[in-house]
């Protein structure tokens, strides 16, 4: 797909165009395009600029939420060609993510969520709003190499500290790799809280859980 394509993905996600983004999407696969870049470069920067943009007060509320769904529309349409593409990768460690409770942002989330697919992870996505002792209990089941949390307001980053104080009080600090990310965390406060890792964007997460598991 030539680049002027992934700018008129992007775009498509800006204008919150859904039926665009779909006939994109669809005709980008069809043609073998690699599709963590139409995540990357197409989707994923559609909707930092939507983000942006709401943040500077330049868009409603709606034109937010109208990028929001035309960009979940795009994943739909990704994610099984990702999964499909993943069956031919040597399986690479295990994660479980979710949103931690009180935060329903999950388009960053979902980003993650697919390129650790992608990149030979088995992911269990436990969604958005998730009780701090979800997280702990599908850890104890599945025991996972990594555990994702992501959070995007500063009233729910503390979640994040809450579940590593609980993975310690349970005796479970050293069964997992905690990793935090989303817009109101950094690498100070993932330091202070006691995660393992944090990262700004999905590419850095993956390459940094490879890490932290010895597989890079
Ligand atoms: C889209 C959006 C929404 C959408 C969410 C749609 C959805 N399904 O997710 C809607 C409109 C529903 C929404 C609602 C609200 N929102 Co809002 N929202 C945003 C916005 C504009 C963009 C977020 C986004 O999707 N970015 C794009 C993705 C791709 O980026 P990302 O999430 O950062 O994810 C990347 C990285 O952070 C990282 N990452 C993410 N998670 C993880 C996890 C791990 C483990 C790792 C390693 C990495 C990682 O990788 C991702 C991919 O590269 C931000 C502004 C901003 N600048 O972030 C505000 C923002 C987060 N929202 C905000 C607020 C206040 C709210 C509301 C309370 C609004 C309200 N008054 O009702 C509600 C919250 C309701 C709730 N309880 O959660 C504030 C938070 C302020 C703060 N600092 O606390 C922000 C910052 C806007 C602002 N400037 O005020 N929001």
């Amino acid at each position: 797909m030539p680049e002027v394509d992934l700018e008129r993905l992007s775009k498509s996600v800006i204008d919150g165009d859904v039926d665009a983004v779909k006939s994109l999407v669809k005709e980008s696969l069809r043609t073998g395009m690699n599709p963590l870049e139409l995540v990357e470069e197409g989707l994923a920067k559609g909707i930092r600029t939507v983000g942006e943009r709401y943040g500077r007060g330049e868009i409603f509320l709606t034109e937010l939420l109208m990028g929001a769904e035309a960009m979940k529309a795009g994943m739909e349409l990704i994610n099984p060609e990702i999964q499909r593409q993943k069956k031919e990768l040597k399986r690479v460690g295990s994660m479980i993510i979710g949103t931690v409770a009180g935060d329903i942002h999950d388009l960053g989330k979902n980003i993650v969520s697919a390129l650790f697919s992608a990149h030979g992870f088995d992911v269990v996505d436990l969604g958005v709003d998730v009780p701090d002792q979800k997280f702990i209990e599908k850890v104890k089941e599945l025991k996972p190499d990594i555990l994702g949390l992501s959070a995007l307001m500063t009233s729910t980053i503390t979640k994040q500290r809450d579940i590593i104080d609980l993975l310690k009080s349970q005796g479970m600090r050293d069964k997992v790799k905690v990793m935090v990310g989303g817009a109101a965390v950094n690498e100070d406060y993932a330091r202070e809280i006691g995660a393992d890792g944090y990262a700004e964007n999905a590419n850095d997460a993956v390459n940094l859980a490879k890490t932290l598991i010895g597989k890079n």
